[in-house]
């Protein structure tokens, strides 16, 4: 895990792969195959703030990926032969600029410094319009398209789910990719402590953090490794609690802090088989026609 404290407004791609790469060595010599970094791991958390048109977001997307400031992480990548998740706002161009697409990504770069998968963030939380009533927005809804799959990819010698932030509070997200053979799903978050439809819950904001990683870890038998950005970024206090969840639902790793840290673990896939061979053992007790009401509206 590669959980990086907090990015301000003003801090540049440049300062912030600098960060990256000091951490992807630090994992390197502690044995990792893969660091997984944070949801929107290059640019402060920005849909906390208002802009009218896309054309002032438009700071704030990767247009390629690998790009002039991200190249130097790749490099390091290769060099090291270590693999990683990265989350970034990625833009889309097509025709006109009027139908460029903006999602939430998150891409998997194997030892090869190779993109072999990318995701677009399914469940995009928050609202549209600016809202006087919060302390501070959150306009995921705003700038960032959903997107409508959650494919699985082989790499690292098994078959890994990638997922973001809000992703994790949703029971389907895990079941899907659990059903297409993951045996670990990625999933970076920016979560702030205070959430302001439900305030009465920010002293729970970690424990539903680790609530959501440990039931979509145990429920499914697979592996489950959140990472954040944490820590005071722009005054607004972002949780940590980045963990890394075994098949049991037990947290097998964990920060401590609220900034760069990095944390790695060796995790053994055969537990998998603990449980996807007993309790879960999808093709035997599951009940797909009780399932209905799941896939509709
Ligand atoms: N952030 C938050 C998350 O799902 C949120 C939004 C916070 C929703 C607390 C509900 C409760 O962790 C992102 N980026 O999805």
């Amino acid at each position: 895990m590669g959980q990086l404290g907090p990015i301000n407004r003003n801090d540049s791609r440049d300062s912030v792969v600098i960060r990256l790469m000091n951490m992807m060595k630090i994992a390197k010599q502690r044995g990792a195959e893969v660091i997984i970094y944070p949801e929107l791991a290059l640019t402060t958390f920005f849909p906390r703030w208002y802009y009218p048109t896309m054309k002032e977001v438009d700071q704030w997307f990767e247009t390629e990926m690998p790009n002039t400031a991200t190249q130097p992480l790749f490099d390091l990548a290769k060099e090291l032969k270590i693999g990683f998740y990265l989350g970034y706002a990625e833009m889309v161009r097509s025709g006109s600029d009027r139908e460029n697409k903006y999602f939430n990504t998150s891409i998997l770069v194997n030892q090869e410094a190779e993109i072999i998968g990318k995701y677009h963030k399914v469940h995009v939380p928050g609202h549209n319009e600016y809202e006087p009533w919060r302390e501070f927005q959150h306009l995921e809804r705003r700038y960032f398209t959903p997107g409508t799959d959650f494919p699985v990819f082989e790499a690292f010698g098994t078959t890994i789910g990638m997922a973001i932030c809000n992703d994790r509070r949703w029971a389907e997200t895990y079941r899907v990719m659990a059903l297409r053979g993951a045996k670990i799903i990625f999933i970076g978050y920016n979560t702030p402590v205070h959430n302001a439809p439900a305030p009465m819950h920010d002293d729970l904001s970690l424990f539903q953090n680790a609530l959501s990683l440990q039931a979509g870890a145990y429920q499914n038998g697979i592996w489950v490794v959140g990472v954040a950005k944490a820590g005071n970024e722009e005054n607004i206090q972002m949780i940590g609690g980045s963990s890394i969840v075994a098949p049991s639902g037990e947290i097998y790793a964990r920060c401590i802090t609220k900034g760069d840290e990095v944390v790695v673990a060796t995790c053994d896939l055969d537990f998998c088989d603990v449980y996807q061979k007993t309790t879960f053992n999808f093709k035997k007790f599951r009940v797909p026609q009780a399932y209905l009401p799941i896939v509709e509206e």
